[in-house]
């Protein structure tokens, strides 16, 4: 059996080289301190902000993947880690690349 079987993997170096600029020219930033990624969303009004958190919230639980966040009114900080492998892995990509998708009203 593959010893990664089952098991969450962090991203490789590799990886990180290929994805991290993309997702520094979407606006994410690395959490100092932590193997994290993190967005701020500004919307026009509370009624977006929270039709935007709708959304995402639907997909995490499809993902079983859920963001760290704070809202408060028209505001939205995310942060995006994998507790399973303590630091980043192809889930917060798939999920980052999701939440840019439905952050544009
Ligand atoms: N969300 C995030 N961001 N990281 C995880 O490692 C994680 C999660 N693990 N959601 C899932 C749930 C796990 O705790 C449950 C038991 O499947």
């Amino acid at each position: 059996m593959n010893s990664s079987a089952g098991k969450i993997q962090a991203l490789s170096l590799e990886e990180r080289e290929q994805i991290l600029p993309m997702l520094h020219s979407a606006q994410w930033v690395e959490v100092v301190g932590r193997d994290a990624i993190y967005k701020e969303f500004i919307f026009k009004d509370f009624n977006q902000a929270f039709g935007f958190m709708s959304r995402v919230a639907l997909q995490a639980e499809k993902m079983d993947h859920h963001p760290e966040w704070f809202n408060v009114y028209n505001k939205v900080q995310i942060t995006l880690s994998t507790h399973d492998c303590g630091g980043l892995s192809q889930r917060d990509i798939t999920l980052a690349t999701f939440i840019d998708q439905v952050s544009i009203f």
